[in-house]
C-alpha cells in the first residue's frame, strides 16, 4: 500500500506552522538528543525549563561526562522516569570514552547507547544529521493509522506505516518529515480533537473520510493500576532528619528518600513502618505522631503515602555512605521524588511542627 500523501505539502505545512521550540533552533546532536530523552513520556511544555536549565548548565556532552549522578539527578528532578537520566549520564561516558567525544551517526553505534531505542535513535539521526530514517512516536502512529484507515495498530499495520515512511524520507528532508509528522499529531491530528479542516492531508485521509476520524486507531482499554500503602519516616536527631539514598537499580533510583516502605496484607500503618525500619535501617524507632498522608500516581500504579515523626530510641541509627542527616533548609541540595516534595510542601505550611 502506497503512502497517498504529498510529503512536499506536508513539509511545506510544517515549515509554516511549526511551534519555536528551543531545540528547534539547533542542530547539534547533543542538544537534539538530550530534548528526545526528556520528551519520552512527558509533554512539551514540562520539558522546555528543564531542556534550558540543562543545556545551560551542561552545554556539550562531554561536560555531562564530567558531572557526577547526583547533580544531574538534580537537574532532572520533577521530570520523572529518572532511568533516562542514568541511561544519558552511562551513554555521555561511552561516547567520551569510545568515540572520542562524537556522537555516531551511523544508526548501529548510536542505537547500542544505554537508553536509545528506535524511536530517539530515528529522531536523533534525521534530525540532526539528515539521515533517512523513520522516527515513530505515538502521534506519529495515530497520523498514519487515520491516513491508512487503520482501526487497529498490530505489529503488522505497524510495519506498513514504517515502511511506508522508510520510502518517502529517501527522497524528502528527513529531519522535516519526521517532523512534520509528529507536530501535525501533537497539533492537528490530536487524539481527542482533530482538527481535519486545518489538517493539509485530509483529502486523503481515511479516517476523514469515514466521518469519525477519532475511532481511528481504536484506544486500547484504560490499565487499572494497583494501589499501594507507604509507610515512611521522618526521624529526627536534634533539628536534623534522616534520609537515605534509594538504590540504583529501583524505582525512582539514585533519588534521596525517607526509609519506609509498602504496607504488606494484615499489618497497620505503625507495625509495617516499625518492620521496614527494622529491615531498612536495623533500627528500632519510638514512633511520636502522624505527620501527614500525600496521594501520588506513577505510570503503574499509585501511592499514599503515610508520613510519621520518629526518634531514636535507645539504639542509634547506623549512618552509612549512601545516607545522610540534613536540615529543612538543605532539602533543596538533594533530588526527591516528587511525593517528597508534596510532603514537604505540607510541612512547610504547618511549619513541621511535632
Ligand atoms: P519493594 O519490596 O522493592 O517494593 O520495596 P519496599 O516495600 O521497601 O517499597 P519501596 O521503597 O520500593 O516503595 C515505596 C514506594 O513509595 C516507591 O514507589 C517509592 C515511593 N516513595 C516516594 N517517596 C518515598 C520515600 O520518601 N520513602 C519511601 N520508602 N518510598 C517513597
Amino acid at each position: 500500500m502506497q503512502i497517498k500523501i504529498d510529503p512536499s505539502v506536508l513539509i511545506y505545512w510544517y515549515n509554516n506552522n511549526k511551534r519555536p521550540l528551543p531545540f528547534r533552533s539547533t542542530k547539534d546532536p547533543y542538544k537534539i538528543w538530550i530534548s528526545e530523552t526528556m520528551l519520552q513520556q512527558t509533554q512539551v511544555k514540562t520539558v522546555i525549563p528543564f531542556y534550558e536549565r540543562w543545556v545551560n548548565k551542561l552545554p556539550t556532552i562531554e561536560s555531562v561526562s564530567r558531572t557526577n549522578i547526583d547533580s544531574l539527578l538534580k537537574l532532572w528532578e520533577g521530570l520523572g522516569y529518572y532511568r533516562r537520566c542514568q541511561n544519558f549520564y552511562h551513554a555521555s561516558k561511552i561516547v567520551v570514552e569510545s568515540y572520542k567525544g562524537v556522537i555516531p551517526s551511523d544508526y548501529e553505534s548510536f542505537k547500542g547507547l544505554p537508553g536509545v531505542g528506535d524511536y530517539t535513535a530515528g529522531a536523533v539521526l534525521s534530525i540532526s544529521f539528515g539521515i533517512p530514517i523513520p522516527a515513530i512516536d505515538g502521534n506519529v502512529k495515530r497520523v498514519m493509522s487515520r491516513l491508512y484507515g487503520f482501526k487497529h495498530l498490530t505489529r503488522y499495520n505497524e510495519t506498513i506505516i514504517y515502511k511506508a515512511i522508510s520510502r518517502t524520507l529517501k527522497n524528502y528532508n528527513p529531519s522535516d518529515f519526521n517532523q512534520g509528522l509528529m507536530e501535525l499529531g501533537a497539533l492537528i491530528c490530536t487524539s481527542e480533537s482533530p482538527k481535519c479542516f486545518k489538517c493539509p492531508l485530509s483529502q486523503n485521509c481515511k479516517a476523514y473520510q469515514s466521518g469519525n476520524p477519532m475511532k481511528y486507531p481504536r484506544k486500547k482499554a484504560k490499565r487499572i493500576i494497583p494501589h499501594f500503602n507507604v509507610v515512611a519516616a521522618i526521624i529526627w536527631r536534634g533539628d536534623s532528619f534522616y534520609i537515605q539514598k534509594r538504590s540504583k537499580n529501583k524505582m525512582l533510583g539514585g533519588l534521596w528518600e525517607f526509609p519506609g516502605g509498602k504496607v504488606e496484607k494484615g499489618e497497620t500503618l505503625e507495625m509495617a513502618l516499625l518492620r521496614e525500619l527494622k529491615e531498612e535501617c536495623n533500627f528500632n524507632a519510638r514512633i511520636l505522631k502522624k505527620a501527614t498522608s500525600i496521594n501520588h500516581r506513577y505510570s503503574h500504579y499509585s501511592i499514599t503515602m503515610h508520613c510519621y515523626y520518629c526518634e531514636e530510641k535507645n539504639d542509634k541509627i547506623v549512618s552509612h555512605t549512601n545516607s545522610n542527616w540534613i536540615k529543612k533548609n538543605q532539602i533543596s541540595q538533594y533530588s526527591f521524588p516528587k511525593a517528597n516534595h508534596k510532603i514537604f510542601n505540607f510541612l512547610n505550611k504547618h511549619d513541621w511542627n511535632l
